[in-house]
């Protein structure tokens, strides 16, 4: 019985690309109370109570504002969850992705 030996010489090229990340944007308007959008950015966005009222603040001054930046996954839960919250609650709350 005879071996071989056989040696490879192959490189593998691994192209690592940053995860795409997406931003939860709540639009301004006219009737969802402030408290309520406070409420939702401690409990869906898990800010302190003094980051989520400069968010709403920032919101309902300029018309938008950045309540996270997220995986697309994590970002759509959480736009369904608030969005649905406040359904419930009657509020119009809009609330948009936009890829960082
Ligand atoms: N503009 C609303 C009001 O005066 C408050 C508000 C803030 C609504 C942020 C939506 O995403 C929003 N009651």
């Amino acid at each position: 019985m005879s071996t071989t030996d056989v040696t490879i010489d192959e490189k593998v090229k691994v192209v690592i690309t940053e995860p795409r990340r997406w931003k939860v944007l709540l639009l301004n308007d006219d009737s969802t109370p402030m408290e309520f959008v406070i409420a939702i950015l401690v409990e869906v966005f898990k800010h302190t109570e003094s980051a989520a009222r400069d968010i709403m603040l920032q919101v309902h001054e300029t018309g938008s504002g950045v309540a996270g930046i997220y995986s697309f996954e994590i970002a759509e839960a959480k736009a369904v969850e608030a969005t649905n919250q406040a359904r419930t609650a009657g509020h119009p709350l809009q609330i948009k992705l936009e890829e960082e």
